[in-house]
């Protein structure tokens, strides 16, 4: 027993969440990010949020503030540094600079899913007008190279399907994973000829599990033929899948049912169809996870006002 979400996905505040409860609430607790809507006053501490941007590491974005920070020419008060906003958390790192967020969102779509909640909460306390959020992530590409940065058109989960199901009271619940088309059209005409990076862009395939679920051979469990593993990514190439990761489901989900703009950038770091090992070097990877970032931060600046 499946149902469908119908969902507006034109952002206006007061339709972002979808929740008759919250108005009954004295306090909203956003639990995972140590925020509440009691003792805060979030419409003045993030009340002029304009872009939402996530990816997995706490230190990939505590960089990632450090450096849109530059780009923007945002200056911290004097005397002061950075602060990680949700660290009594314990769960995601946050930071905010100027009309910027950023924000770890950890592996696989339930972590991504709570702390998507409770920032959609976030938004609508707070009174912003049109966010937009980001996902800068890592993936496996599928037969392009390592270091290739990959816009997402749409995402399919591990069964191929372009939606994002949970089960919900005992039956599943069923929102699109379609992407803003006119900004995943805006954020591939970001990429410049002198850039020292590609660009491509296609479908991402977002899958519950690193191994078995991106047809691993090298995990602890492994029931198919390497035959079989390269037979199955070439299907998935066929059918202009370009990428696999694990959250751009529930992002895309999220986000569009809150009627929120949102757009997932991510770095290739192996080629799947070469093997399973990621092989780069470390210092080579740490300069790689800029060039999303540089993407979403070109968009950022020509979005200022
Ligand atoms: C990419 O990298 C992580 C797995 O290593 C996962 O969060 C993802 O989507």
């Amino acid at each position: 027993m499946t149902h469908k979400c119908l969902c507006s996905d034109k952002y206006s505040n007061e339709n972002a969440v979808k929740n008759p409860h919250l108005a009954g609430l004295e306090n909203d607790y956003l639990y995972h990010i140590a925020l509440d809507t009691e003792t805060m006053n979030l419409v003045e501490a993030f009340g002029d949020t304009k872009f939402v941007c996530m990816g997995g590491s706490p230190k990939k974005m505590y960089m990632f503030a450090k450096y849109i920070m530059e780009e923007i020419g945002h200056k911290l008060p004097f005397g002061t540094k950075l602060l990680d906003i949700s660290e009594k958390g314990d769960r995601y790192s946050m930071y905010k600079v100027g009309p910027v967020i950023s924000v770890n969102h950890g592996m696989g779509c339930p972590t991504i899913g709570i702390l998507l909640n409770e920032l959609i909460k976030l938004m609508y306390y707070a009174k912003c007008k049109n966010p937009v959020f980001f996902r800068l992530g890592t993936c496996g590409s599928i037969g392009s190279k390592p270091g290739t940065v990959i816009i997402s058109e749409d995402a399919c989960d591990g069964m191929l399907q372009k939606e994002y199901s949970i089960p919900v009271l005992g039956k599943l619940l069923t929102r699109s994973t379609e992407l803003d088309k006119q900004l995943w059209q805006e954020l591939k005409s970001l990429s410049l000829p002198d850039d020292e990076f590609e660009v491509i862009s296609g479908t991402t395939m977002c899958t519950n599990d690193f191994y078995e679920g991106q047809a691993r051979a090298d995990g602890a469990f492994c029931d198919y033929t390497v035959e079989d593993q390269i037979n199955y990514l070439k299907s998935l190439q066929r059918k202009n899948i370009v990428n696999i990761e694990m959250e751009s489901t529930a992002f895309a989900a999220f986000t569009k049912a809150a009627g929120i703009k949102s757009g997932v950038i991510c770095l290739s770091v192996q080629d799947v169809l070469e093997g399973d090992e990621i092989s780069v070097p470390k210092e080579v990877m740490d300069k790689w996870q800029a060039r999303p970032q540089i993407l979403v931060a070109r968009y950022i600046k020509q979005h200022l006002d």
